[in-house]
């Protein structure tokens, strides 16, 4: 057995069909193997990174693919589902996934105190994407799922793996680039399936319905006035009723919370001032396993910082669980 989550693995070629694999290991381009064989379907660039496995059982190697046109089909998947939205390695606890300013992808694994595992590197190439974000599990398969829009304005469909990687992508949609802001706050409307909420440039808020296929359906519209904000991110439930919450940051840097309604939200109650300073902000879901949402937030100078949701849409003190993420540009 080899610890192959410190490996990455490519296929960097334009041919279609079956092919070995090049192994990089610690910045250095190892031996090309003759095994796993993977098949393309397409012409395409690959980033894969094995989770433990052997080389000939590659029983837990689904592709990492950012790409579109390609797809693996010669490696079954084994690895595990929790169903807990923002797991992304499949043992029930919520993990954090960050894209560098080079396009690189990373997840950091959770302790499930709020704190998080030194990260790996799960994919490139997402610098020609404009959003991310995790809605919690689209397809049904109790894996946390991820949605992106590219800087053409079409939304992708990226499965969760269980293991930390990404299934192919899906175009699910266009046209998301007239959105200013999109928010992944869990269930809103209590049907059972991941929401998205999309402001427009005219400050509205919008409800969207997630389908099974990852497609999307416009619900109607919730909210006015956004536009204030600098930052909306969605908690997931904070007060139990199951509705997925909201925290804003105008842009005077005053914080707010929103409890879900069945129409719309709770007038925003004031959480919290001088949020400009913190840069970067995200749910990944439950980390500290509390049973409410949790925020992440990165501060301009690098340092990274947890903050435990609270019923009553508050936020604890917050707790410094890193530094030197300067270089992010994304968190979910
Ligand atoms: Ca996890
Ligand atoms: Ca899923
Ligand atoms: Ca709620
Ligand atoms: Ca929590």
């Amino acid at each position: 057995m080899i610890p192959l989550l410190t490996s990455v693995w490519t296929i960097n070629h334009n041919a279609v069909g079956s092919t070995p694999c090049r192994r990089h290991e610690q910045g250095k381009v190892g031996q090309l193997m003759k095994s796993p064989r993977l098949k393309v379907t397409a012409a395409a660039v690959l980033s894969i990174v094995l989770i433990p496995t052997t080389f000939t059982q590659a029983q837990a190697a689904p592709a990492a693919s950012q790409l579109t046109r390609a797809s693996i089909s010669s490696l079954a998947t084994t690895a595990p589902n929790s169903g807990v939205h923002g797991d992304w390695t499949g043992e029930g606890t919520v993990d954090l996934m960050a894209t560098r300013s080079d396009g690189t992808l990373w997840l950091y694994g959770g302790k499930g105190d709020g704190g998080i595992e030194p990260g790996v590197q799960v994919g490139y190439g997402w610098s020609s994407f404009t959003w991310q974000g995790s809605p919690g599990d689209i397809n049904g398969d109790g894996r946390t799922d991820m949605y992106a829009r590219r800087s053409d304005g079409t939304l992708w469909l990226y499965p969760g793996g269980g293991n930390g990687l990404l299934g192919r992508g899906k175009q699910v949609g266009s046209g998301w680039n007239t959105m200013t802001a999109i928010v992944t706050p869990g269930d809103y409307d209590l049907d059972g399936r991941p929401d998205l909420l999309a402001r427009r440039a005219d400050g509205t808020l919008h409800l969207y319905g997630s389908l099974v296929n990852g497609g999307l359906k416009y619900v109607r519209q919730i909210g006015t006035n956004w536009n204030i904000m600098r930052s909306i991110v969605g908690m997931g439930d904070l007060n139990g009723d199951k509705r997925g919450d909201l925290v804003a940051v105008h842009t005077g840097g005053w914080m707010y919370s929103y409890l879900a309604t069945a129409t719309g939200f709770t007038r925003g109650h004031q959480i919290g001032h001088a949020w400009t300073i913190k840069n970067l902000l995200t749910s990944p879901g439950d980390m500290d396993k509390d049973g409410r949402g949790d925020l992440i937030a990165r501060s301009s100078d690098g340092t990274l910082w947890f903050y435990a949701g609270r019923a009553d849409g508050h936020l604890t003190a917050g707790r410094q669980i890193g530094s030197g993420w300067k270089g992010m540009t994304r968190l979910f």
